[in-house]
């Protein structure tokens, strides 16, 4: 008999990708979607979803949760919905906290009244460590969140682990390190990059890219890995938490490097602190600049994983190498913006993104 899952956050990175996954393992797939004033329901197609059931419904909301739930009577719910962006977590704290803290509270109550026995995973992070002292991290390392976003998904872990404990229900916390894909958002620093240089090789670009903070350190692996882990975790005897890491970390710095490298552009650095500048070494052009409004109120210096325990216990290992991540995100954006029309998308991102 096929399983039916309920993803919340469809139309993020990691929902597209495990939509797509579950599919095609035979899986019936329900998608909760938010309502917005202009929907764009594009990653339909590119993604090969059009058998995924949407449902309307907001984790600020336990009657559209409940309804959600009733609709689709799952036998497994993956939470990926969240306000996920830690910069914006600072300028939104409150928010924050209700939808990526409060929401997990909300869609287990709703599923423990409804049926216990759904199988919940949360969608957790490894900013949990934020100023670690331990190098690297695992289950075991001391939460040191420095952020709102931090603290509320904190929130969301020890939810799942009282109502494992109180009411016997299968709920799992993945703390996933970075993961990223070509439809990664472009809020985040890896997408943010590599759309700006697709858009720069197609001649759609410029003025140089404004990043902030250059030496953070993250262990970035590659999303649709991270989602089979999530699958594998709830596919277990018994439930339990597990960190998800590729177990190599690098800089945004070096991210950058090697993503202009494919794009045939050796990036050099010249400068320091906020009149740093990344040039193209063989025509001096600036094409990075630092633009302090994208620094952190309090930022997380390095991220680094062990996850001998999903290794071990889910037989699971990233399938991607971080150079080839960088390749497959650089072109795609390269032929992306040979296909559209981008120029309208030139303006660096506004405040906080
Ligand atoms: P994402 O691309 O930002 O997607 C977030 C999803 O949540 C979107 O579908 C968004 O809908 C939805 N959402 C936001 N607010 C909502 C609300 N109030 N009600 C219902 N849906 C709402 O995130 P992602 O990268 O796929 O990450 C998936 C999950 O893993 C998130 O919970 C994130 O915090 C966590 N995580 C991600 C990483 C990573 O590196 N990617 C690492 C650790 C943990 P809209 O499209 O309408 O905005
Ligand atoms: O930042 C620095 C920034 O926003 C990475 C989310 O999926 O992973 C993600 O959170 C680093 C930070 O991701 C810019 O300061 C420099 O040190 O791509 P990011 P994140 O904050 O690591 C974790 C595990 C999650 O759970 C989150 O949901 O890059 N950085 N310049 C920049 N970051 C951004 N966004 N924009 C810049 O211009």
């Amino acid at each position: 008999m096929s399983k039916t899952a309920l993803i919340t956050g469809i139309s993020g990175q990691d929902g597209r990708c495990l939509a797509r996954y579950l599919l095609d393992i035979g899986y019936k797939v329900y998608g909760l979607i938010r309502r917005v004033s202009h929907p764009d329901l594009s990653f339909i197609e590119e993604m090969g979803l059009q058998d995924v059931i949407l449902i309307e419904g907001d984790l600020s909301d336990s009657l559209s949760l409940r309804e959600a739930i009733q609709k689709s009577n799952p036998d497994e719910v993956y939470n990926f919905a969240a306000m996920s962006h830690v910069a914006t977590s600072f300028s939104q704290p409150e928010y924050t906290i209700d939808v990526t803290g409060v929401g997990v509270l909300r869609l287990l109550e709703v599923i423990r009244e409804f049926n216990p026995k759904i199988k919940f995973y949360a969608a957790n992070t490894s900013e949990f460590f934020g100023d670690a002292i331990e190098i690297p991290q695992n289950e075991k390392t001391e939460f040191r969140p420095r952020s709102p976003y931090a603290a509320a998904k904190i929130l969301g872990h020890h939810l799942c682990k009282v109502y494992r404990e109180s009411y016997n229900m299968f709920c799992v916390s993945g703390i996933l390190f970075n993961h990223e894909h070509k439809s990664r958002s472009k809020t985040f620093v890896t997408r943010k990059i590599t759309d700006y240089i697709g858009r720069l090789v197609n001649d759609k670009v410029s003025q140089p890219l404004d990043l902030g903070y250059l030496d953070a350190k993250r262990d970035w692996g590659w999303a649709p890995d991270f989602v089979y882990a999530a699958y594998l975790m709830l596919q277990q005897e018994l439930p339990d938490d597990y960190v998800v890491a590729t177990g190599e970390c690098h800089t945004v710095r070096e991210f950058a490097e090697l993503a202009f490298k494919r794009a045939g552009i050796n990036l050099q650095w010249r400068g320091h602190g906020v009149l740093e500048e990344g040039y193209d070494a063989d025509t001096g052009r600036t094409l990075i600049k630092i633009n302090p409004e994208f620094y952190r109120p309090a930022e997380v210096p390095i991220l680094l994983g062990d996850s001998t325990k999903a290794r071990e216990k889910l037989g699971w290992k990233p399938s991607v190498t971080f150079i080839e991540l960088v390749h497959m995100m650089v072109d795609a954006d390269i032929e992306r913006n040979k296909e559209r029309d981008c120029s309208t998308n030139e303006t660096n991102y506004s405040k906080a993104t």
